[in-house]
């Protein structure tokens, strides 16, 4: 399983130690939330939060797009030396183009998918993406719901896997228990935010190790 915790939870008052103390504590891959306030009506990291995290640890940094026609910034981030640029397929009306130029730049492609948008109308991407992300809370915000209905479409989703090496990730309103709910069902990497790993009484490290090991 990749454990990735979703920095713009993490607390605000050194994110240079955050990132190292994540690291040693065991996180696999390090979630970083950017929104441009019109593809989602809210505002997340921002370049030098993303430099500051890459400059502190050796993990995988992962770069969850929610911005219109992501397609523009591909070059931005992997010069950042970013190792996973997810977009949103309901922001890019050249999405095809978009996740060509991300793996022409050395980074690995991800797709992540709203709620309400159906597999149907990406398993053609599927081919193309080293990481398919299903979002299980509207994205915009930490602290929501999981929502439910999102069950059946990581079925299917984990269904695709025999066909396509794609990873399987979810990202939204991950607890513990979804965690082992979840791995059960084929899902390979977890968002951590607010719901598994922040602003909790424990250490990350037992915190972590509890994911790991149920
Ligand atoms: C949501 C964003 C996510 C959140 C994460 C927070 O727009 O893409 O990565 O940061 O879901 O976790 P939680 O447990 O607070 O929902
Ligand atoms: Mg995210």
């Amino acid at each position: 399983n990749l454990l990735c915790p979703s920095m713009m939870c993490a607390p605000c008052d050194s994110l240079a130690r955050e990132v190292r103390a994540l690291d040693e504590a065991g996180a696999d891959v390090f979630h970083c939330d950017v929104m441009d306030g019109r593809f989602v009506p809210n505002f997340a990291l921002g370049m030098g939060d993303i430099r500051c995290i890459r400059e502190n640890t050796q993990k995988l940094v992962d770069v969850h797009l929610m911005v219109e026609d992501p397609g523009r910034y591909v070059g931005l981030f992997s010069e950042l030396g970013v190792d996973i640029l997810y977009v949103h397929p309901e922001a890019d009306r050249e999405v095809v183009r978009t996740l060509m130029k991300i793996r022409l730049s050395g980074s690995r492609a991800g797709i992540a998918l709203n709620p309400g948008t159906s597999l149907d109308t990406v398993k053609e991407l599927l081919s193309l993406v080293d990481y398919l992300m299903i979002m299980t809370v509207m994205p915009g915000f930490s602290g929501q719901k999981y929502l439910p209905f999102v069950d059946e479409k990581l079925l299917e989703a984990a269904r695709y896997k025999s066909r396509y090496p794609f990873r399987l990730m979810v990202d939204g309103a991950i607890s513990p228990e979804t965690v082992q709910r979840l791995s059960g069902m084929g899902v390979d990497g977890f968002v951590l935010g607010t719901s598994a790993l922040f602003g909790k009484q424990e250490g990350y490290a037992t915190l972590i190790e509890k994911l790991r090991n149920g």
